[in-house]
């Protein structure tokens, strides 16, 4: 086992001395968030006034009248820029020259600061992206209550469709971008090293930065906007994205620093999870969660790159004037949607599999039994993962792609339902004569069950090719992708939020108001979104601001439970903000009498997660079982572990 490569904060703190540094320095050269936005702006302008420089003399400049390679090379520069004022960069040239790495203080310092410093230690990160992710979340959702409000009236219009088009593509972009790490951000960063029984992640620097590229990518994608947005949806399909305005830039830098954000945090997870396991974590006493977390991991890894390439061939079409996706100078929009796809399915199980993780983790708790067919679920999460990568052109059903490889592709996808089915099954067989506690994780947790049960199946059915060649490009879609996504992670997450808060804070959120929430919640998400199957078989195409006058009923019903589902939400960000700064209610015990490891150690975990290395004993599911001794050794007797793994230093 490779806990041999644990005792890392002998470099943490021995190195450069945690405490000390930043007070060494004067306040404008201290990494922190007020330097990192000095180097944002200083860099926006550095890169803009090169890129007119290099490009003023290009012809599309000259005969044009905008100058994309300004806008990419200042939003880059500025990406660069908040990065260095963070002092990403400090410890590796450090390290070029020979001097021990330093900028690092955590554990050091406390209070609010250091949730705003690129910091080593990956609770810090977990909670960054818990409110990183809210907030990227509560903005697109913003723009979704304007895509609905919209939608009110067939023919009397708020927005013009221009505008209506920018707003559907930022919902929709920063949702399927951002909420890739809606679950991995926040607790597999945090909650993965302290359930495989390890101290820290295996590699922090590329986590903290996996991170802060989050809200560089936000910002860029939101400053399109500015620029006259992209009239493109999410998808970005050229030769419209080629052709489009200054704003689609914000749109293919955004993706593409997300992609990369992506790559880093999945890097990251595979190697804690496959390298940092306690002695006695095996595979098979892996908690569920993180096998959802590892196939999650190896899909960003495996898909992102795609995503990343195709986003750098859009800019260099746009800029340096390559014809990757222009048909007329030698180039295939084609190649584009392949690429696209190519990565963007295998996102939506990156957006699927974490979900199911965490309900398939809570509901043993909640039952009181053994996670049935434990086994069958990890295999059943490979199995999806490895299919997702074959099954990417029946998005392209439609598209031009030679008719004799419909089949192909419309048995690879529906084959993909069979181990989704295994994941799906295992809760259902863990639910077969069991008593439920029914407190808001498990209440969030059987809502997703429900609502992706109508996500899958309407899914099977676009499958199909004569159904999906009717149904393509219509509100049918829409609500097929937004039961599994909304439905299915964001109801998860929520499952997940109720239940580890207290372990990551110490402090529980109002159960009351979560019972509240969740009944408001999945009353108004299932009233929003079924109408959607009807207004889509009615013929009501996506993107498009006008619609047939008989459905504004439907339209109407949608688009009221979507203001009153925002309702819900807004009482879950009042919930957390009152809970979390002003109620806060201790909840330091295990308060659901879990067995996981995580729960085994005082919350919130203190800075080295646990006092010695465990020796995990068995898996955590043995609920009900009249001999289950203790899932793990916490003080192991000091010759099973050597003792030069216990200095925390902090
Ligand atoms: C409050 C909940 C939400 C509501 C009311 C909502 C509503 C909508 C509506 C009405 C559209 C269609 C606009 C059109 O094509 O004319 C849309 C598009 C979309 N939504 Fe949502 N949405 C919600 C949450 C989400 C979530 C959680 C995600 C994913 C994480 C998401 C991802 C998308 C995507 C990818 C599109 C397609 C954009 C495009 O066509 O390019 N939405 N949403
Ligand atoms: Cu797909």
């Amino acid at each position: 086992m490779a806990i041999e490569t644990q005792p890392e904060k002998a470099e943490h703190s021995g190195g450069g001395g945690p405490g000390g540094p930043p007070a060494a320095r004067p306040w404008w050269m201290r990494p922190a968030i007020h330097t990192a936005i000095l180097g944002a702006v200083l860099g926006y302008f550095l890169g803009h006034w090169l890129g007119n420089f290099v490009a003023s003399g290009y012809q599309q400049v000259v005969e044009g009248d905008e100058n994309n390679f300004a806008i990419v090379f200042g939003y880059l520069a500025a990406t660069a820029g908040f990065l260095a004022g963070l002092g990403v960069f400090n410890d590796l040239l450090r390290q070029m020259v020979g001097l021990p790495p330093r900028d690092h203080d955590d554990g050091g310092g406390s209070g609010l600061a250091r949730y705003f410093r690129f910091t080593l230690d990956h609770k810090v990160v977990g909670i960054q992206y818990l409110v990183g992710m809210i907030i990227y979340f509560c903005t697109a959702g913003l723009f979704a209550m304007a895509i609905r409000t919209e939608l009110l009236s067939p023919s009397y219009h708020l927005f013009n469709a221009g505008a209506y088009i920018e707003i559907v593509g930022e919902h929709g972009t920063m949702m399927m971008m951002l909420m890739s790490s809606l679950v991995l951000g926040p607790f597999g960063n945090y909650l993965v090293p302290i359930m495989i029984g390890s101290k820290r992640v295996a590699f922090p620097r590329m986590e903290a930065l996996s991170f802060w590229l989050t809200p560089c990518a936000f910002l860029i994608l939101l400053s399109g906007l500015l620029f006259g947005g992209f009239p493109f949806g999410w998808t970005g399909y050229a030769p419209l994205s080629i052709q489009a305005t200054q704003g689609a830039d914000s749109y293919a830098v955004a993706f593409g620093l997300m992609g990369i954000s992506i790559i880093l945090a999945g890097f990251n997870m595979v190697c804690t999870i496959i390298c940092y396991r306690a002695p006695g974590m095996r595979w098979s006493r892996l908690p569920i969660f993180v096998w959802s977390m590892l196939t999650t991991a190896l899909l960003m890894v495996l898909a992102a790159p795609v995503l990343v390439g195709g986003m750098y061939m859009m800019l260099t079409d746009r800029t340096v004037q390559t014809a990757f996706f222009v048909p007329d100078l030698g180039g295939s929009s084609y190649l584009y949607e392949n690429l696209f796809w190519f990565f963007g399915h295998p996102e939506v199980y990156i957006l699927a599999l974490p979900g199911f993780g965490i309900v398939s983790e809570i509901i043993p708790v909640f039952t009181r039994k053994p996670l049935f067919g434990y086994k069958v679920s990890a295999a059943g999460m490979f199995g999806v993962a490895i299919l997702s990568f074959f099954v990417w052109q029946h998005h392209l059903f439609d598209s031009g792609m030679d008719p004799d490889m419909r089949p192909l592709f419309m048995i690879t996808t529906e084959l993909i339902s069979i181990p989704t089915g295994f994941i799906y099954l295992v809760a259902l067989g863990t639910f077969w004569k069991a008593r439920f506690r029914f407190s808001v994780p498990m209440l969030f947790a059987l809502g997703m069950y429900f609502n992706f049960l109508i996500g899958g199946i309407s899914g099977v059915m676009l499958s199909d090719v004569p159904a999906d060649t009717t149904a393509h490009g219509s509100f049918f879609v829409m609500a097929h992708f937004h039961y599994t996504i909304m439905g299915g992670l964001v109801f998860a997450f929520m499952a997940g939020l109720y239940y580890w808060l207290p372990k990551m804070t110490g402090i529980r959120l109002n159960l009351r108001l979560g019972k509240i929430q969740f009944w408001t919640m999945f009353v108004f998400f299932n009233s929003t979104f079924l109408p959607m199957f009807a207004i889509g078989e009615a013929g009501q195409p996506r993107r498009v601001f006008e619609y047939a006058a008989n459905l504004q009923t439907l339209n109407d019903w949608s688009s009221i439970s979507s203001f009153l589902l925002g309702g819900s939400i807004l009482l879950f960000v009042i919930n957390f903000i009152w809970s979390t700064v002003f109620a806060r209610v201790r909840e330091e015990g295990n308060p659901w009498r879990s067995r996981g490891l995580e729960w085994q150690i005082p919350s919130p975990p203190p800075p080295d997660n646990f006092e010695h290395i465990p020796v995990v004993l068995s898996d955590p599911y043995r609920y009900g079982f009249k001999d289950a001794g203790p899932v793990a050794d916490l003080y192991p007797p000091a010759g099973v572990i050597s003792g030069a793994l216990t200095g925390s230093g902090a």
